[in-house]
């Protein structure tokens, strides 16, 4: 019977070798071990045979059955790697790219404008001292909500509409502030950073309003820190961005972790189409004192420390330096839009 079994195996190995289609590896899978196949009658069998030999082929058999089963496997992910790279191969698609993306002007300029300009604010909070720093687009509620001093039952949650996750616990980010939890509650005062990203929110599209965008925290706690210290960054900020003066005006804003907390919004012409809605101001760069239950979920004494932060909307900044007119052209995939841009 020894011998059965190692004649078995040997052939199943051969045939299996000629194969090149699922549907035959999986017939003959089934002709050794299905329930009539021919290595369940030689286990079937075993009954008769005497408790030594039984011990012998019983053994022997189920390690036929595993290798079987792991050869099988194996063959089944060859034919399927095959048939992609076949598909691919036939394809009409130029994954490649390269002839048509150099045609539409990628060749000179590569950079989308939104990252093009999230550089430049890094190396300038760079030059100033800054870390920069990332986080994860998947969050807890701890992270985008509670830490914030936003708890559950607090009506500031209604302000986001937010993408959550089917267990409810956790969400797409709706904003950056996120990175200031991370970044805090690894930190000791003193320190600063930013924290770029896209964000996510579950809003109706318009030409200032995507459902994903882009934002930029910024954080600097330390000791006696003050709104002028806040007011000396965000216009060091927009001058470098726009190389010269910008109108401005700060008025109070609400943001359960900043107190006080302000909108500063920048004057702006809707290109092309006279004064932009709310009388040519833009709403952009969201700031304020971090609040002292903020700073104190983090670990940080608010008797001893205190800071600002801010959350610059990335994407209205570039509406407004080049003069975009809509935002929705930012996820287009455009790549005559993307190629017209260049630093300043
Ligand atoms: C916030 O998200 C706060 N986390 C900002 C903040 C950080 C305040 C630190 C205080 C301290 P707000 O929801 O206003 O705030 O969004 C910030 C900026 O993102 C807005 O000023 C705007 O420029 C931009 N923004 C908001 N919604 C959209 C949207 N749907 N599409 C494009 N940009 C948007």
């Amino acid at each position: 019977m020894l011998s059965r079994l190692e004649t078995l195996y040997t052939d199943f190995k051969n045939q299996l070798n000629k194969l090149n289609k699922t549907n035959d590896v999986l017939n003959l899978k089934s002709q050794i071990l299905g329930k009539t196949g021919t290595l369940s009658e030689i286990l079937k069998s075993l009954k008769d045979a005497t408790p030594e030999e039984r011990k012998v082929l019983g053994s022997k058999s189920n390690q036929y059955k595993n290798e079987i089963e792991e050869l099988v496997q194996k063959k089944l992910a060859e034919i399927e790697l095959a048939e992609i790279n076949s598909t691919l191969e036939n394809s009409k698609v130029d994954f490649s790219l390269t002839d048509s993306v150099l045609e539409q002007g990628l060749k000179s300029s590569g950079l989308h404008p939104v990252s093009l300009i999230q550089r430049e604010i890094e190396d300038i909070f760079l030059s100033m001292g800054f870390e920069v720093l990332d986080g994860p687009h998947i969050e807890d509620e701890f992270h985008n909500f509670e830490a914030l001093n936003i708890p559950s039952d607090h009506p500031a949650r209604d302000m986001q509409d937010t993408f959550w996750f089917q267990d409810m616990k956790h969400l797409l980010r709706t904003h950056t502030s996120t990175i200031q939890v991370r970044g805090m509650s690894q930190r000791k005062p003193p320190f600063q950073f930013v924290g770029p990203g896209k964000v996510f929110r579950n809003e109706r599209t318009d030409a200032t309003h995507e459902m994903c965008f882009h934002q930029l925290e910024g954080m600097m706690v330390g000791k006696n820190i003050t709104v002028a210290n806040l007011i000396y960054f965000m216009k060091t900020l927009l001058k470098e961005i726009f190389k010269k003066d910008f109108e401005i005006r700060l008025r109070p804003g609400f943001f359960p972790f900043v107190e006080p907390g302000f909108e500063l919004d920048i004057r702006w012409k809707k290109p092309g189409k006279g004064e932009s809605p709310h009388g040519g101001w833009l709403e952009l760069l969201p700031c304020g004192m971090v609040h002292p239950n903020v700073l104190k979920m983090s670990g940080i004494d608010p008797n001893e420390y205190n800071g600002f932060a801010f959350g610059l909307g990335l994407d209205r900044l570039v509406m407004v330096r080049y003069g975009i007119e809509d935002l929705r052209h930012f996820h287009s995939g455009d790549l005559k839009f993307v190629s017209q841009f260049k630093s300043f």
